[in-house]
């Protein structure tokens, strides 16, 4: 009797499934959806406000997406956070591979963890496509600060140009800022113009360098003593600390030899030894007096003021090019006027008059 009410009872759908079944079904499809679900940038921008760091990761991921779907997203997203912007401290770190960048940023950023700072570390590398980027194969030489929970590593956006990773960096910047991060490093292994690039959307900027057998100032790239606000000497320990200290003091003697700075900040030379953790403290002392004179002198803000000036005019030039690029008829006809350029039917000069034209009455 119990069992025929129980089948009695068993509810079944037209198709003869149980609706138990189809019910658990229709929840598990509901939490996978959920789980999928779209958070709307609103959402994110809220969440960023908070510090929550999976947020920050998903819009730098809609930074980096270069779908024009995501364009509003994006926008949503900068226009939210730029109000609670600007309040870090941006530091740019370059110097050749193997000088112990990945090094310096572990024992630098955990040092200012263990002053109350929350860290970024984000990168821009113009060859990261090729080789995955130095951060994510980096993530083991920063050990510590991965697990930290004010540390936020961001392994370099690739596949683009560089003024395309440049932009997205200089957007993540800015959801970082937002997101509570008061000190930003911004790691660059300096090829092609990527120092500029950092250069151009940092305060500080640390030039790190090896002591060589002899003369440390052969090779070393033309403008990036001008750039420099500090030399580091790293690997400043066991055999080489001597030969360290030889070249701190050459390094000094010629950067004598430049102009003094619109900033007013005579570059300094400090020896350090990421490895070991020593001379990490006065590179951040180091910092603290530039930030204080450089505030003093208004040097910061007119600095910061005149890299928006250069990312404005930046940006529309990257737009325009994009915009002239990516229509369909330009590509064709930019096809063609290059196949005639090698037929010798046309010049350069021809081929991009008619080019231009065209696009504008497109
Ligand atoms: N002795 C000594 N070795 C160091 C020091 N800093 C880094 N190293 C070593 O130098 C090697 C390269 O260090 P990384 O931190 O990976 O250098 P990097 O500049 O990030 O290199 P790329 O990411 O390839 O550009 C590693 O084997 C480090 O252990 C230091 O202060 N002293
Ligand atoms: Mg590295």
């Amino acid at each position: 009797m119990k069992q025929t009410n129980k089948q009695n009872s068993a509810l079944h759908n037209k198709e003869g499934k149980s609706i138990s079944n189809s019910v658990s079904a229709k929840s598990a499809a509901r939490i996978k959806k959920l789980r999928k679900k779209k958070v709307s940038a609103e959402e994110l921008l809220q969440a960023i406000l908070k510090g929550n760091k999976p947020a920050l990761s998903r819009a730098i991921t809609l930074i980096e997406s270069q779908q024009q779907n995501h364009a509003k997203d994006v926008s949503t997203l900068i226009e939210g956070c730029l109000p609670h912007a600007n309040k870090s401290i941006r530091i740019g770190i370059t110097g050749v591979p193997g000088v112990g960048k990945s090094t310096f940023i572990e024992a630098f950023g955990n040092y200012l963890i263990q002053q109350g700072k929350k860290v970024a570390v984000l990168a821009v590398d113009p060859t990261s496509s090729i080789s995955h980027g130095s951060i994510l194969g980096d993530k083991t030489r920063m050990e510590e600060l991965v697990k930290q929970e004010n540390a936020f590593i961001r392994p370099t956006a690739s596949g683009d140009s560089l003024g395309g990773v440049a932009k997205k960096t200089r957007e993540s910047i800015i959801l970082c800022e937002a997101a509570g991060f008061d000190t930003i490093l911004i790691e660059t292994v300096g090829v092609g113009q990527s120092e500029t690039v950092v250069h151009s959307m940092t305060d500080f900027f640390l030039l790190l360098k090896l002591a060589g057998a002899g003369d440390e100032l052969q090779g070393i790239k033309r403008g990036i003593m001008e750039m420099a606000d500090a030399i580091i000497i790293n690997k400043a320990d066991g055999e080489n600390e001597r030969p360290a200290k030889k070249a701190k003091a050459e390094f000094k003697k010629a950067l004598h030899l430049y102009p003094t700075r619109q900033s007013e900040w005579i570059p300094k030379v400090k020896l350090c030894s990421a490895l070991y953790n020593s001379g990490i403290e006065p590179i951040w002392k180091m910092i603290e007096n530039y930030r204080k004179i450089t505030q003093e002198n208004d040097y910061f803000y007119h600095n910061r003021h005149e890299q928006n000036k250069f990312w404005l005019l930046q940006t529309i030039n990257e737009q325009l090019k994009s915009n002239f690029y990516n229509q369909p008829t330009i590509k064709t006809e930019l096809k063609k006027q290059l196949q005639l350029i090698e037929e010798n039917k046309t010049t350069p000069f021809e081929a991009a008059t008619y080019l231009l034209k065209l696009a504008k009455e497109l």
